[in-house]
């Protein structure tokens, strides 16, 4: 939803029980919010691409659903354990239960947590990047623990978003404005020092009868 401030998205995420959906909205600095409801909300505002975001997330279990809310979302985040081969499994006839109530246009990404785990059964990367490919989901792994490429899963729904309402990706960044600040100064400040040399070479200074 596009705003005088802003970027307003709703986001979804639910997943298996203990997956780490509240770990990952605290590791991207989501801030939990009062709601007159038993519903987890949060919010985390960011600025992408000189674009400010208002993210508004709402944490469901798979069993308890806030589903009556997933109609009014954006994007929807679900989180499995990278360690546990059920978890994937369960993940995936979740994401086709909620396809059936979330609306048409939603941006779905599965994210995979516990990626720091070292000793875990196989659930290849290959596998989970192939079924997304073939339902249309964003992927991301993270460690929710370590925060290893926890901001990617956002990152990657501001970009379909951007790409879905056609919005523009290449606007200036605040780093690139001050690039093209501190750039514009040093040139001017170069050619300032270039035009006096020539003066200096053009018009030598006359010594005066004393410095002789
Ligand atoms: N090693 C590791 N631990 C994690 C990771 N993500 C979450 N945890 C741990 O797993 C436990 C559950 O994390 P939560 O964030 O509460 O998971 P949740 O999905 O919100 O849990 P429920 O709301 O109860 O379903 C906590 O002890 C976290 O520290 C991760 O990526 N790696
Ligand atoms: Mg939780």
């Amino acid at each position: 939803m596009k705003s005088k401030s802003g970027i307003e998205l709703n986001i979804w995420i639910s997943g298996t029980e203990g997956s780490g959906k509240t770990s990952f909205l605290l590791q991207n600095s989501f801030k939990a919010a009062v709601g007159s409801d038993q519903v987890l909300r949060y919010t985390k505002r960011y600025k992408y691409n000189n674009r400010l975001y208002s993210f508004k997330a709402v944490e469901s279990s798979m069993s308890n659903p806030a589903q009556e809310l997933l109609q009014e979302c954006q994007a929807i985040l679900i989180c499995f354990n990278l360690s546990d081969r059920t978890s994937y499994d369960s993940v995936k006839e979740h994401i086709t239960r909620i396809k059936e109530k979330a609306g048409p246009e939603a941006i779905y990404c599965l994210v995979a947590t516990f990626n720091d785990v070292v000793d875990r059964p196989k659930i290849s990367k290959q596998e989970v990047a192939y079924y997304c490919k073939m339902n249309n989901v964003e992927f991301a792994d993270v460690s929710c623990l370590s925060g290893y490429n926890v901001k990617e899963p956002l990152m990657k729904i501001i970009k379909a978003y951007n790409q879905k309402y056609k919005l523009e990706e290449n606007e200036i960044s605040d780093r690139g404005l001050i690039c093209i600040s501190v750039g514009t100064m040093l040139g001017f400040f170069l050619i300032m020092v270039l035009l006096m040399m020539i003066k200096e070479w053009i018009f030598p200074k006359r010594l005066s009868a004393d410095e002789m």
